[in-house]
């Protein structure tokens, strides 16, 4: 983030492996990250995840599935080492439900500890009536405490620093928060999708990477250079508040 001067990380939910990777390559320079749910790519090989490994070195982002695991530890632990997609095998980093409790982060460490990967837990959600509130978003922060060698951060609306800790307690958590439902031009989709500005995300809610689905490829997955355009955009938009957030702490 600090070399690329960016806290984008853009999502590119299509279906094609085409635009896929068309996407990719013109976000690229702007990223720190690029969220991918590969599972809905109609036709998926291997080769796929070659050309998406070669893009992350060309462009220097991490590589995030957003699998969002939810099963027994055993079988979390299958899903992503093996199957079609052998998630563990290119993905630095990808996400879980906490709602099977800890052992959802056992079974997934086994698997990518020993790769070096890193898990996100999803502690909240950006949709209306989303039940990750109050008491399961803060057992969620609990668990990733427990869970420091595997968790690095959560997905969430606002910052989890502090949640679920006695008042006055001089410990840190500094935890990653990539929060998804960001949009400058749109409030919503028509499918309970709610989004906020870069500002109100990263300055007001202390959050630390906004995550861009149509906002930035949108209209057309072919129109690169208007894709580009936007990707520029937010990230400057993404910069300038957390440049914002971090002087006004000084
Ligand atoms: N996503 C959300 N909200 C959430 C979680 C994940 O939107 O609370 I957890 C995902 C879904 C999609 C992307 O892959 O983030 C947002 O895409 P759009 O910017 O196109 O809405």
């Amino acid at each position: 983030m600090e070399r690329k001067k960016s806290n984008l990380a853009v999502s590119v939910d299509v279906t094609k492996s085409k635009d896929f990777l068309a996407i990719i390559d013109a976000v690229g320079p702007f990223v720190c990250l690029v969220k991918t749910h590969v599972d809905i790519i109609e036709d998926f090989d291997q080769s796929l995840v070659q050309q998406l490994q070669d893009l992350s070195i060309k462009h220097d982002f991490v590589i995030f599935e957003d699998r969002k695991f939810a099963d027994i530890g055993n079988t979390v632990a299958l899903q992503y080492s093996s199957g079609v997609h052998k998630i563990a095998n290119w993905s630095h980093i990808t996400n879980a439900h906490p709602v099977p409790g800890p052992s959802i982060i056992s079974g997934l460490s086994s698997v990518g500890l020993p790769l070096g990967r890193g898990l996100l837990l999803l502690s909240e959600m950006s949709t209306k009536g989303a039940l990750a509130v109050g008491s399961y978003t803060q057992e969620a922060v609990r668990m990733a405490r427990a869970h420091r060698d595997f968790v690095i951060g959560f997905i969430a609306q606002r910052t989890m620093e502090g949640i679920g800790m006695q008042e006055n307690t001089v410990d840190k958590d500094d935890f990653l928060t990539l929060t998804p439902g960001v949009g400058l031009d749109a409030k919503g989709d028509a499918m309970g999708q709610q989004y906020r500005t870069p500002r109100q995300v990263i300055l007001e809610s202390g959050c630390d990477v906004i995550i861009v689905g149509r906002g930035i490829y949108g209209k057309d997955p072919g129109l690169v250079d208007e894709i580009r355009a936007q990707a520029k955009r937010y990230m400057e938009a993404g910069w300038e508040a957390y440049q914002d957030r971090v002087s006004a702490q000084a």
